[in-house]
Protein backbone atom coordinates (compact mmCIF):
# COMPACT_ATOMS: atom_id res chain seq x y z
CA UNK A 1 0.00 0.00 0.00
CA UNK A 2 1.27 3.20 -0.88
CA UNK A 3 1.57 5.84 1.84
CA UNK A 4 0.19 9.10 1.09
CA UNK A 5 2.79 12.46 1.10
CA UNK A 6 2.54 14.04 4.74
CA UNK A 7 2.72 10.42 6.40
CA UNK A 8 6.24 9.65 4.62
CA UNK A 9 6.91 13.38 5.87
CA UNK A 10 5.83 12.22 9.32
CA UNK A 11 7.66 9.15 9.74
CA UNK A 12 11.33 10.37 7.94
CA UNK A 13 11.15 12.82 10.94
CA UNK A 14 10.22 10.34 13.35
CA UNK A 15 13.15 8.15 12.17
CA UNK A 16 15.78 11.08 12.18
CA UNK A 17 14.61 11.72 16.38
CA UNK A 18 14.97 8.16 17.05
CA UNK A 19 18.37 8.02 15.67
CA UNK A 20 19.42 11.37 17.20
CA UNK A 21 18.19 9.41 20.15
CA UNK A 22 20.08 6.91 20.20
CA UNK A 23 23.08 8.59 18.89
CA UNK A 24 22.89 10.72 22.08
CA UNK A 25 22.16 8.12 24.13
CA UNK A 26 25.09 6.26 23.08
CA UNK A 27 27.29 9.21 23.46
CA UNK A 28 26.17 11.63 26.32
CA UNK A 29 25.69 9.64 30.08
CA UNK A 30 23.71 12.58 31.61
CA UNK A 31 21.51 12.34 28.66
CA UNK A 32 21.10 8.46 28.69
CA UNK A 33 20.33 8.52 32.57
CA UNK A 34 17.86 11.58 32.25
CA UNK A 35 15.76 9.92 29.55
CA UNK A 36 16.10 5.87 31.16
CA UNK A 37 12.80 4.58 31.64
CA UNK A 38 13.79 4.42 35.26
CA UNK A 39 14.40 7.79 36.09
CA UNK A 40 11.47 8.31 33.72
CA UNK A 41 9.30 6.29 36.25
CA UNK A 42 10.89 7.59 39.04
CA UNK A 43 8.39 9.86 40.30
CA UNK A 44 6.20 7.40 40.20
CA UNK A 45 7.84 5.22 42.46
CA UNK A 46 8.69 8.10 44.88
CA UNK A 47 5.01 8.83 45.26
CA UNK A 48 4.57 4.82 46.12
CA UNK A 49 7.50 4.96 48.40
CA UNK A 50 6.83 7.60 50.57
CA UNK A 51 4.52 5.75 52.73
CA UNK A 52 6.41 2.86 53.10
CA UNK A 53 10.04 4.73 54.39
CA UNK A 54 10.57 2.57 57.86
CA UNK A 55 13.22 5.10 58.79
CA UNK A 56 12.06 6.89 62.45
CA UNK A 57 12.16 10.13 62.16
CA UNK A 58 14.33 12.52 64.63
CA UNK A 59 12.66 13.30 67.87
CA UNK A 60 11.57 16.74 67.34
CA UNK A 61 12.41 17.64 71.20
CA UNK A 62 16.07 17.20 70.77
CA UNK A 63 18.08 19.82 69.67
CA UNK A 64 21.18 19.85 67.53
CA UNK A 65 24.21 19.97 70.37
CA UNK A 66 26.86 22.46 69.04
CA UNK A 67 30.37 21.49 67.67
CA UNK A 68 32.55 21.00 70.40
CA UNK A 69 34.47 23.91 69.03
CA UNK A 70 31.36 26.08 69.02
CA UNK A 71 30.28 28.01 72.41
CA UNK A 72 26.42 26.44 73.11
CA UNK A 73 23.18 27.86 72.36
CA UNK A 74 21.04 29.64 75.57
CA UNK A 75 21.07 27.05 78.94
CA UNK A 76 16.53 27.29 78.03
CA UNK A 77 17.48 25.62 74.86
CA UNK A 78 16.32 28.52 72.58
CA UNK A 79 18.41 28.29 69.52
CA UNK A 80 17.98 31.87 68.69
CA UNK A 81 18.93 33.21 72.01
CA UNK A 82 22.73 34.68 71.37
CA UNK A 83 25.88 31.94 71.82
CA UNK A 84 27.09 31.95 75.42
CA UNK A 85 30.44 32.10 76.41
CA UNK A 86 32.11 28.13 77.32
CA UNK A 87 32.53 28.04 81.38
CA UNK A 88 36.33 28.23 82.97
CA UNK A 89 35.75 24.59 83.75
CA UNK A 90 37.30 21.08 83.86
CA UNK A 91 36.66 17.29 84.13
CA UNK A 92 39.44 16.09 87.20
CA UNK A 93 39.62 12.50 88.32
CA UNK A 94 41.40 11.47 90.97
CA UNK A 95 43.04 7.84 90.27
CA UNK A 96 45.69 5.51 90.19
CA UNK A 97 47.77 3.87 87.31
CA UNK A 98 46.21 0.50 87.63
CA UNK A 99 42.55 2.20 87.72
CA UNK A 100 43.10 2.65 83.80
CA UNK A 101 40.27 0.26 82.21
CA UNK A 102 38.15 2.09 84.73
CA UNK A 103 39.11 5.67 83.87
CA UNK A 104 38.57 4.79 80.09
CA UNK A 105 35.44 3.71 80.82
CA UNK A 106 34.53 6.39 82.05
CA UNK A 107 35.74 9.04 79.88
CA UNK A 108 34.31 7.40 76.97
CA UNK A 109 30.96 7.25 78.52
CA UNK A 110 31.38 11.31 79.36
CA UNK A 111 32.40 11.93 76.10
CA UNK A 112 29.82 9.86 74.28
CA UNK A 113 27.06 11.97 76.40
CA UNK A 114 28.80 15.33 76.68
CA UNK A 115 31.98 16.00 76.03
CA UNK A 116 32.72 15.63 72.18
CA UNK A 117 30.03 18.13 71.81
CA UNK A 118 32.26 20.75 74.24
CA UNK A 119 35.50 19.55 74.64
CA UNK A 120 35.95 20.80 78.44
CA UNK A 121 39.87 19.92 79.64
CA UNK A 122 40.45 16.82 81.67
CA UNK A 123 42.74 17.15 85.09
CA UNK A 124 44.22 13.75 86.37
CA UNK A 125 45.55 13.72 89.46
CA UNK A 126 47.61 10.73 91.70
CA UNK A 127 49.88 10.60 94.13
CA UNK A 128 52.27 8.61 91.91
CA UNK A 129 53.37 9.50 88.34
CA UNK A 130 51.79 8.39 85.96
CA UNK A 131 52.84 5.63 83.49
CA UNK A 132 53.30 6.24 79.74
CA UNK A 133 50.42 3.72 79.14
CA UNK A 134 48.03 5.60 81.75
CA UNK A 135 48.51 8.84 79.54
CA UNK A 136 48.34 6.89 76.30
CA UNK A 137 45.28 5.19 76.53
CA UNK A 138 43.51 8.03 78.15
CA UNK A 139 44.63 10.49 75.30
CA UNK A 140 43.11 8.16 72.57
CA UNK A 141 40.08 8.89 73.81
CA UNK A 142 39.13 13.05 73.16
CA UNK A 143 40.37 15.97 71.40
CA UNK A 144 39.93 17.75 74.36
CA UNK A 145 42.91 19.14 76.50
CA UNK A 146 44.13 16.88 79.42
CA UNK A 147 46.68 17.05 81.95
CA UNK A 148 48.32 14.57 84.21
CA UNK A 149 49.33 16.04 87.81
CA UNK A 150 51.31 14.60 91.00
CA UNK A 151 49.90 15.73 94.38
CA UNK A 152 52.32 17.23 96.76
CA UNK A 153 53.42 14.66 99.24
CA UNK A 154 51.76 16.90 102.38
CA UNK A 155 48.42 16.55 100.88
CA UNK A 156 48.11 13.05 100.53
CA UNK A 157 50.16 11.59 102.83
CA UNK A 158 48.95 11.17 106.80
CA UNK A 159 50.77 14.15 108.59
CA UNK A 160 52.80 13.70 111.03
CA UNK A 161 51.36 14.98 113.95
CA UNK A 162 48.45 12.34 113.49
CA UNK A 163 48.91 9.87 116.48
CA UNK A 164 50.11 6.53 114.32
CA UNK A 165 49.46 4.24 117.28
CA UNK A 166 45.77 5.75 118.15
CA UNK A 167 45.49 5.54 113.95
CA UNK A 168 46.39 2.27 113.75
CA UNK A 169 43.96 1.13 116.70
CA UNK A 170 41.38 3.05 115.06
CA UNK A 171 41.86 1.26 111.80
CA UNK A 172 41.57 -2.25 113.71
CA UNK A 173 38.82 -1.73 115.33
CA UNK A 174 36.71 -0.54 112.04
CA UNK A 175 38.35 -3.68 110.15
CA UNK A 176 37.15 -6.09 113.12
CA UNK A 177 33.83 -4.56 112.39
CA UNK A 178 33.54 -5.14 108.71
CA UNK A 179 33.60 -1.33 108.06
CA UNK A 180 34.70 -1.10 104.37
CA UNK A 181 37.97 0.61 103.81
CA UNK A 182 38.10 0.54 107.70
CA UNK A 183 41.55 -0.54 107.62
CA UNK A 184 43.03 1.30 104.93
CA UNK A 185 45.15 4.44 104.88
CA UNK A 186 45.35 5.29 101.67
CA UNK A 187 41.65 5.67 101.23
CA UNK A 188 41.66 7.73 104.35
CA UNK A 189 44.20 10.00 102.41
CA UNK A 190 41.57 10.09 99.23
CA UNK A 191 38.97 11.26 101.40
CA UNK A 192 41.07 13.95 103.49
CA UNK A 193 42.58 14.71 99.74
CA UNK A 194 38.97 15.01 98.43
CA UNK A 195 38.13 17.24 101.21
CA UNK A 196 40.83 19.81 101.57
CA UNK A 197 43.10 19.78 98.75
CA UNK A 198 42.41 19.00 95.12
CA UNK A 199 40.83 22.68 94.64
CA UNK A 200 44.24 24.27 95.40
CA UNK A 201 46.40 22.05 93.07
CA UNK A 202 48.08 24.37 90.26
CA UNK A 203 46.62 22.01 87.57
CA UNK A 204 43.52 23.04 89.26
CA UNK A 205 44.13 26.63 90.37
CA UNK A 206 43.11 28.35 86.37
CA UNK A 207 39.39 26.85 86.70
CA UNK A 208 36.35 28.00 88.58
CA UNK A 209 34.24 24.99 87.91
CA UNK A 210 34.98 21.35 88.58
CA UNK A 211 33.26 18.08 87.17
CA UNK A 212 34.29 14.76 89.55
CA UNK A 213 34.63 11.99 87.92
CA UNK A 214 35.86 8.86 89.13
CA UNK A 215 37.05 5.39 87.29
CA UNK A 216 34.04 2.94 86.31
CA UNK A 217 31.53 4.63 86.25
CA UNK A 218 28.70 5.74 83.48
CA UNK A 219 26.91 8.54 82.15
CA UNK A 220 23.21 7.33 80.93
CA UNK A 221 22.08 10.36 79.26
CA UNK A 222 22.70 12.61 76.32
CA UNK A 223 22.74 16.05 78.14
CA UNK A 224 21.20 18.68 75.79
CA UNK A 225 23.19 21.43 77.64
CA UNK A 226 25.96 22.55 79.34
CA UNK A 227 25.71 21.88 82.84
CA UNK A 228 28.62 24.64 83.75
CA UNK A 229 26.85 27.03 82.09
CA UNK A 230 23.27 26.05 83.80
CA UNK A 231 24.95 26.33 86.98
CA UNK A 232 26.52 29.99 85.99
CA UNK A 233 23.74 31.04 85.04
CA UNK A 234 21.41 29.73 87.44
CA UNK A 235 24.27 31.27 90.76
CA UNK A 236 24.54 26.96 91.83
CA UNK A 237 27.37 26.26 93.63
CA UNK A 238 27.28 22.98 94.42
CA UNK A 239 25.37 20.15 92.14
CA UNK A 240 24.97 16.36 92.91
CA UNK A 241 22.87 13.53 91.68
CA UNK A 242 22.67 10.83 94.48
CA UNK A 243 21.30 11.66 97.83
CA UNK A 244 21.69 8.77 100.35
CA UNK A 245 22.58 7.34 103.85
CA UNK A 246 26.37 7.57 105.61
CA UNK A 247 27.58 4.24 107.91
CA UNK A 248 27.52 6.16 110.90
CA UNK A 249 30.33 3.91 112.12
CA UNK A 250 32.73 5.80 109.85
CA UNK A 251 32.03 9.62 111.00
CA UNK A 252 31.30 8.82 115.52
CA UNK A 253 32.14 12.56 115.99
CA UNK A 254 32.28 14.10 112.53
CA UNK A 255 28.71 16.15 113.83
CA UNK A 256 29.78 17.14 117.15
CA UNK A 257 32.30 18.91 115.39
CA UNK A 258 30.89 20.70 113.16
CA UNK A 259 28.43 21.65 116.26
CA UNK A 260 31.67 22.88 117.53
CA UNK A 261 32.43 25.05 114.29
CA UNK A 262 29.43 26.13 113.87
CA UNK A 263 29.27 27.72 117.77
CA UNK A 264 32.75 28.91 117.37
CA UNK A 265 31.83 30.98 114.03
CA UNK A 266 28.13 31.10 113.61
CA UNK A 267 27.68 33.87 111.16
CA UNK A 268 29.18 31.15 108.60
CA UNK A 269 25.76 29.57 108.28
CA UNK A 270 24.23 30.89 105.66
CA UNK A 271 20.65 31.93 105.70
CA UNK A 272 18.07 29.61 104.09
CA UNK A 273 20.62 26.93 104.41
CA UNK A 274 19.07 23.05 103.88
CA UNK A 275 19.81 22.18 107.69
CA UNK A 276 16.60 20.13 107.09
CA UNK A 277 18.71 18.26 104.58
CA UNK A 278 21.17 17.23 107.35
CA UNK A 279 18.89 16.96 110.44
CA UNK A 280 15.84 15.84 111.53
CA UNK A 281 15.58 17.78 114.82
CA UNK A 282 17.43 21.36 113.88
CA UNK A 283 20.89 20.68 113.93
CA UNK A 284 21.07 18.80 117.40
CA UNK A 285 21.34 15.26 115.54
CA UNK A 286 22.60 14.09 111.95
CA UNK A 287 20.11 11.77 110.05
CA UNK A 288 23.08 10.30 108.56
CA UNK A 289 21.75 11.99 104.59
CA UNK A 290 24.62 13.51 102.43
CA UNK A 291 25.80 13.92 98.85
CA UNK A 292 27.48 10.99 97.00
CA UNK A 293 30.27 12.79 95.89
CA UNK A 294 32.00 10.58 93.63
CA UNK A 295 29.84 12.86 91.48
CA UNK A 296 29.95 16.91 92.03
CA UNK A 297 29.67 19.83 89.90
CA UNK A 298 30.82 22.71 91.75
CA UNK A 299 32.58 25.96 92.50
CA UNK A 300 36.09 25.56 93.49
CA UNK A 301 35.89 29.34 94.79
CA UNK A 302 33.46 27.99 97.43
CA UNK A 303 36.24 25.03 98.76
CA UNK A 304 38.83 28.21 98.21
CA UNK A 305 37.30 30.71 100.18
CA UNK A 306 37.54 31.78 103.63
CA UNK A 307 34.60 30.01 105.44
CA UNK A 308 35.59 26.44 103.64
CA UNK A 309 38.99 26.43 104.66
CA UNK A 310 38.63 27.37 107.95
CA UNK A 311 35.50 24.80 108.66
CA UNK A 312 38.10 22.09 106.90
CA UNK A 313 41.06 23.42 108.78
CA UNK A 314 39.31 22.85 111.64
CA UNK A 315 37.56 19.05 110.95
CA UNK A 316 41.80 18.72 110.00
CA UNK A 317 43.18 19.43 113.44
CA UNK A 318 41.03 16.90 115.30
CA UNK A 319 42.57 14.05 113.26
CA UNK A 320 39.08 12.93 112.57
CA UNK A 321 40.24 12.02 108.79
CA UNK A 322 42.30 8.93 110.69
CA UNK A 323 40.98 8.54 113.66
CA UNK A 324 37.64 7.95 112.60
CA UNK A 325 37.22 7.42 108.71
CA UNK A 326 35.86 10.96 107.70
CA UNK A 327 34.52 10.77 104.28
CA UNK A 328 35.04 13.48 101.81
CA UNK A 329 30.82 13.05 101.02
CA UNK A 330 29.64 14.00 104.22
CA UNK A 331 32.34 16.46 104.40
CA UNK A 332 31.67 18.28 101.60
CA UNK A 333 27.92 17.88 101.71
CA UNK A 334 27.61 19.23 105.33
CA UNK A 335 29.67 22.38 104.09
CA UNK A 336 27.46 23.05 101.23
CA UNK A 337 24.42 22.12 103.14
CA UNK A 338 25.12 24.60 105.90
CA UNK A 339 27.08 27.76 104.41
CA UNK A 340 25.39 28.17 101.22
CA UNK A 341 21.22 28.92 101.14
CA UNK A 342 19.59 25.98 99.87
CA UNK A 343 18.86 27.33 96.25
CA UNK A 344 22.64 27.27 95.47
CA UNK A 345 22.28 24.06 95.54
CA UNK A 346 21.39 21.78 92.45
CA UNK A 347 20.01 17.97 92.29
CA UNK A 348 20.72 17.68 88.23
CA UNK A 349 17.82 15.05 87.10
CA UNK A 350 18.83 15.12 83.54
CA UNK A 351 21.94 13.40 84.30
CA UNK A 352 21.71 9.83 84.67
CA UNK A 353 24.42 8.57 86.55
CA UNK A 354 25.80 5.28 87.83
CA UNK A 355 28.61 4.19 90.40
CA UNK A 356 28.15 0.74 91.39
CA UNK A 357 26.23 0.10 93.00
CA UNK A 358 23.88 2.98 92.56
CA UNK A 359 22.34 4.96 89.95
CA UNK A 360 20.12 8.08 89.26
CA UNK A 361 17.97 7.81 86.16
CA UNK A 362 15.10 10.42 85.65
CA UNK A 363 12.27 9.13 86.35
CA UNK A 364 10.29 11.48 83.96
CA UNK A 365 9.82 9.74 80.44
CA UNK A 366 9.86 13.51 78.70
CA UNK A 367 13.73 13.58 80.74
CA UNK A 368 14.38 10.40 79.93
CA UNK A 369 13.64 10.42 76.40
CA UNK A 370 15.16 13.94 75.83
CA UNK A 371 18.35 12.45 76.92
CA UNK A 372 17.83 9.17 74.86
CA UNK A 373 18.77 7.53 78.15
CA UNK A 374 20.13 4.14 78.33
CA UNK A 375 19.30 3.52 82.17
CA UNK A 376 16.53 1.29 84.17
CA UNK A 377 13.92 3.90 85.08
CA UNK A 378 12.54 1.23 87.47
CA UNK A 379 15.99 0.64 89.13
CA UNK A 380 16.55 4.67 89.83
CA UNK A 381 18.07 5.36 93.43
CA UNK A 382 16.15 8.34 94.06
CA UNK A 383 12.89 6.82 95.50
CA UNK A 384 14.69 3.56 96.93
CA UNK A 385 15.32 2.51 100.91
CA UNK A 386 18.79 4.03 101.01
CA UNK A 387 18.61 7.22 99.27
CA UNK A 388 17.93 10.57 100.91
CA UNK A 389 16.18 12.50 97.73
CA UNK A 390 13.24 12.38 99.71
CA UNK A 391 15.12 14.58 102.47
CA UNK A 392 16.21 16.90 100.12
CA UNK A 393 12.30 17.15 98.41
CA UNK A 394 10.92 17.68 102.02
CA UNK A 395 13.06 21.12 102.54
CA UNK A 396 11.66 22.58 99.44
CA UNK A 397 7.76 21.90 100.33
N1 LIG B 1 45.77 8.17 93.19
C1 LIG B 1 44.97 7.50 94.01
N2 LIG B 1 43.64 7.55 93.81
C2 LIG B 1 42.85 6.85 94.65
C3 LIG B 1 43.34 6.06 95.72
N3 LIG B 1 42.31 5.49 96.36
C4 LIG B 1 41.21 5.90 95.73
N4 LIG B 1 41.52 6.72 94.69
C5 LIG B 1 40.59 7.41 93.78
O1 LIG B 1 39.70 8.13 94.60
C6 LIG B 1 38.38 8.02 94.15
C7 LIG B 1 37.51 7.34 95.19
O2 LIG B 1 38.01 6.05 95.44
P1 LIG B 1 37.10 4.75 95.35
O3 LIG B 1 37.97 3.58 95.58
O4 LIG B 1 36.32 4.81 94.08
O5 LIG B 1 36.18 4.96 96.58
P2 LIG B 1 34.63 4.82 96.73
O6 LIG B 1 33.95 5.45 95.54
O7 LIG B 1 34.27 5.33 98.06
O8 LIG B 1 34.43 3.29 96.75
P3 LIG B 1 34.13 2.25 95.56
O9 LIG B 1 32.79 1.75 95.90
O10 LIG B 1 35.25 1.26 95.72
O11 LIG B 1 34.19 2.98 94.26
C8 LIG B 1 38.45 7.29 92.82
O12 LIG B 1 38.57 8.27 91.81
C9 LIG B 1 39.72 6.48 92.95
O13 LIG B 1 40.31 6.26 91.70
C10 LIG B 1 44.76 6.02 95.89
O14 LIG B 1 45.31 5.39 96.79
N5 LIG B 1 45.52 6.77 95.01
MG1 LIG C 1 34.31 5.04 93.59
Amino acid sequence: MALNKPARYFLLVLGLLLALHFLLSATHEPYSNATSFSSLTAGWNKERTKYTDTAVPAHPAILPLPKWNETPAGAAGNASAPLRARANATFVMLARNNDVNGAVQSIRSLEDRFNREYGYPYVFLNEEPWTDEFKKRISALTHAPIEFGVIPHDWWFQPSWVDEPKAAAARKEMSDKGIIYGDSVSYRNMCRFNSGFFFKHELLLKYKWYWRVEPDVTFHCTLAFDPFVYMEEQKKVYAFTIALYEWSATIPTLWDTVKDFMKKYPESLAPDNAMGFLSDNNGDGFNMCHFWSNFEIADMDFWRGEVYTRFFEFLDATGGFYYERWGDAPVHSMAAALFLPKSQVHFFNEIGYEHPPNMHCPKDDDVWTKGMCSCDQGKTHDYGPYSCQHQWDRIFQ
